[in-house]
Formats: structure tokens, C-alpha cells, sequence
């Protein structure tokens, strides 16, 4: 109300008590009663509004966690629905969206601890039968380190930068490919792809004195390139009789003092890392819902020869290589 308004009701007011009106009588005036409905109606919508938004919100999250009555997928093919996007498009390989490693840590469902608690360690086996691998290892969460896991592996002896180099030569449709179809991970480097990585200076590839250090990965989904990089190791002897490693190889490689930054996977299988040359030093955290029934952190070292297998889609992970050697790993997630 404004201060002419409220002035002119005030004299008013007065006035009605000077010629004999009790206060009682005038707060029963139809107009009186409009006045003081109408000033009040609009804050109490506001609010309502506002109470509505923060259920619907807290609601919604919960879901998502949970990722339960609904699942996250049906919650995104709905919300792309509403925004025009068909629903046969929407889980296509080629993200829409792409999820930020921060986003995705944000809306993950809990995990179940049952995976981490009383691990503390990672144990070093050799010899070992899939059948033990597979009721200690294969598909818990306790991670192990197989000593033997590439006797008479090829790639001990042959992969080294060069020899990737040359797999995915300048204009070869092996890297045409792998740039526009599969993953590739710069890490802290400012590399956008695998074909610049192979056009660094040797200096710097083979850590010459005082040149920056380097680290990435990238997922092999081409073919041709897939069949050279098998013809130098196997399935490892120890997975499960009935399962199968992803056709998909993945590839680390780079310079001792760098590595993979603090995070956790969502590709849905536990995967082996062959250490083939240079040594890694793997940080694992039970995500935060566990920390107070898992160990805050183990740390392991992988050397040149050893597999690591992994459910890194349980712990969290980070690795640095250390010593003076170039890190070369392959793997591959198995079911
Ligand atoms: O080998 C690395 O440095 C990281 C590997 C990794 O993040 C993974 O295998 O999930
Ligand atoms: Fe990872």
C-alpha cells in the first residue's frame, strides 16, 4: 500500500471513531476485509510455490540414487522425450550429452561395501587355476595381482612407443578410425588425439632430460589394429572358463610422474591391466558411503610382467608411474 493511501485510511479511520463507530465495527466492513485478503494472497502462493519445487527436487534425487522405483535410464528417456529427442536415439554409442567424471561421481548410485570390507591388501598369485580365480577373484571385489599372467606373451619383447607408432601410422585408417570412434583419455596432457601423441617429439616420448612428462589412453575399437596387437598375447590363462574379454582392448601408456587422475568407472565388468613394461603405482579408495567400513586406502605396485585385475567400477583409482621406464599397459574388461 502506498504512503498516500495508507494516509488517507488513516483519516478516514479516525474520522469513522469521531463520529461514534467502534474498532469492532469497522473490521467488519466488506471493503476492509478485500483490502487485507488481497495484500496477503501473493507471498503464500510464492511459498507454496517454492515448497513444491524443494519436494519435487529432493524427490527426484532420491530416485535418481537410488536409481529406484524408476531407473536413471527411464528418467533420461523421459526428460529427453519431453525436450523432443526420440527415445530409440537416445542411448545411441555417440553421447548426447557428455557426463562429466564429476557428474557422474555425483548422481552414482551407492554402492553396496560388502565388496571392500576387511580387504586391506592386494595379494600376488601365480599358478593359479580359473577355477580358484574365479570363486576368490573374478567377480568379488578383493583386486589381485597375477605374477605369471603373460608367460609367453610376444608383447613383453615388442610393444613399445614405436611399435604403436607404427600401427597407427600418419593417414592410416587404423587412426582415422580410432580418432573418430573410439575413447581416447589425454589426462593431464594437452593432447586432443592419438594422432598428435604420436607426433611428439622422440625427446619427449623417450623422457629425455628435463622434457615434460606425458600420459594417456585410448580404447583400440579398430579392427585391423586389434589383430596385430593379439598376435602378441593371449587371453590370460586364469579368466573364468565361460567368460569373454571385451573385443575392446584398452591401451595406457606414457612417462614416469604422471598418470590417471582419482576416479571411478561405470563400464559395468572388472577388467586385467598387463603391466608389459615400466612399473605403476595404483591408489584404490572404497567410495565415501564406505569409508567407515572399508580401508581409507590401499596402495599397490605393479611391475613389468604382472597382471592386475580390477573392479574399477567398485574402487576408485589413480595411478603414477614410477622409475626411469616408459609404462605400457593393455587390458580389457572380461564377463
Ligand atoms: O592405467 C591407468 O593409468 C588407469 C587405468 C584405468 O583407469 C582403468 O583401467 O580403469
Ligand atoms: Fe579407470
Amino acid at each position: 500500500m502506498s504512503e498516500d493511501v495508507k494516509h488517507r485510511f488513516d483519516e478516514l479511520y479516525k474520522k469513522a471513531i469521531a463520529l461514534g463507530l467502534s474498532k469492532e465495527q469497522i473490521s467488519t466492513l466488506h471493503a476492509l476485509k478485500e483490502i487485507r485478503s488481497s495484500k496477503n494472497i501473493v507471498w503464500p502462493i510464492i511459498i507454496y510455490v517454492f515448497r513444491v519445487v524443494i519436494v519435487l527436487t529432493v524427490l527426484l534425487t532420491l530416485v535418481w540414487c537410488l536409481n529406484w522405483p524408476v531407473r536413471n535410464e527411464k528418467m533420461l528417456a523421459v526428460w529427453f522425450s519431453f525436450l523432443g529427442v526420440p527415445e530409440d536415439e537416445i542411448f545411441k554409442e555417440e553421447c548426447i550429452l557428455e557426463s562429466s567424471d564429476t557428474f557422474a561421481d555425483t548422481f552414482r548410485p551407492p554402492i553396496d561395501c560388502e565388496f571392500c570390507r576387511g580387504i586391506s591388501k592386494v595379494p600376488r598369485v601365480s599358478n593359479i587355476v580359473p577355477e580358484e580365480f574365479e570363486e576368490k577373484y573374478a567377480y568379488g571385489g578383493q583386486p589381485v595381482i597375477i605374477v605369471d599372467g603373460m608367460k609367453n606373451w610376444t608383447a613383453l619383447k615388442s610393444f613399445s612407443f614405436k611399435f604403436f607408432k607404427d600401427i597407427y601410422k600418419e593417414d592410416s585408417p587404423a587412426l582415422a578410425n580410432i580418432e573418430s570412434n573410439c575413447q581416447f583419455f589425454p589426462y593431464k596432457t594437452t593432447f586432443k588425439n592419438l594422432g598428435e601423441v604420436f607426433n611428439m617429439s622422440d625427446d619427449r616420448a623417450h623422457m629425455k632430460d628435463g622434457s615434460e612428462p606425458w600420459y594417456i589412453g585410448w580404447s583400440n575399437c579398430d579392427f585391423s589394429a586389434g589383430n596385430i596387437l593379439r598376435q602378441h598375447y593371449d587371453r590370460p590363462y586364469f579368466l573364468p572358463h565361460v567368460s569373454e574379454s571385451s573385443k575392446t582392448d584398452w591401451i595406457f601408456i606414457g612417462s614416469p610422474g604422471y598418470g590417471a587422475h582419482m576416479h571411478i568407472d561405470n563400464v559395468g565388468l572388472s577388467s586385467w591391466q598387463a603391466q608389459v613394461t615400466g612399473t605403476k603405482v595404483w591408489t584404490l579408495e572404497p567410495p565415501p558411503e564406505c569409508y567407515f567400513e572399508c580401508s581409507k586406502q590401499i596402495k599397490v605396485t605393479i611391475k613389468p610382467g604382472e597382471i592386475f585385475v580390477l573392479d574399477t567400477n567398485k574402487w576408485y583409482h589413480s595411478t603414477l608411474v614410477i622409475g626411469n621406464e616408459m609404462s605400457i599397459c593393455i587390458g580389457s574388461e572380461f564377463d
